[in-house]
């Protein structure tokens, strides 16, 4: 499926994009992957900037199943809220659920995504990737995390 990419052309990649009509289709897909539970904006600033390095942004977002093998605990939005969730922030052109972290290859190769982002605490992680795509660690947003989150709620509840 090609979908018509919102305006946002990197300079270095404004000539490839080809018009069509007065809609200019373009190509560059970049992916992403997380639980994004409890989304906060440390998900919301990786996945703009994410969005920043092409046209569409597909972003595969943990099952519960894999969320439980990832963290140990199940998740506090279910993987149905989670995909409707992240699938209508504005940076956001697709999700689908991803079913393991052993997939990388078959989703990027699935989904020709050109880049895939993650945050730098997966640094080097996905590096076996980059014969098929460029890979890009982004810096963290420092001081939040949903495990932080939960627990500053856990605490203050009823205080
Ligand atoms: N993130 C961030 N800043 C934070 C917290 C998270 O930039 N303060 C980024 C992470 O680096 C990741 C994305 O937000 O790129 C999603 O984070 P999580 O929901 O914690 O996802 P994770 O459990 O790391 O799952 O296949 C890879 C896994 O699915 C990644």
């Amino acid at each position: 499926m090609r979908r018509v990419g919102r305006n946002r052309h990197p300079p270095s990649l404004k000539n490839s994009a080809q018009p069509v009509g007065e809609v200019v289709v373009s190509n560059t897909t970049v992916i992403t992957f997380g639980t994004f539970d409890v989304l906060h904006v440390g998900h919301v600033r990786v996945l703009n900037r994410a969005a920043e390095l092409g046209d569409r942004l597909i972003v595969g977002v943990s099952s519960d199943a894999l969320n439980f093998s990832k963290k140990g605990r199940n998740p506090v939005f279910s993987q149905d809220e989670r995909l409707e969730l992240v699938g209508n922030l504005k940076s956001v052109d697709q999700v689908f659920v991803e079913e393991s972290l052993d997939l990388k290859r078959d989703y990027i190769t699935e989904h020709a995504a050109d880049v895939l982002v993650m945050g730098d605490d997966w640094a080097g992680k996905f590096d076996f990737c980059s014969d098929l795509c460029k890979v890009v660690y982004l810096p963290r947003t420092p001081s939040i995390s949903t495990t932080a989150l939960i627990e500053h709620i856990a605490t203050t509840r009823g205080a």
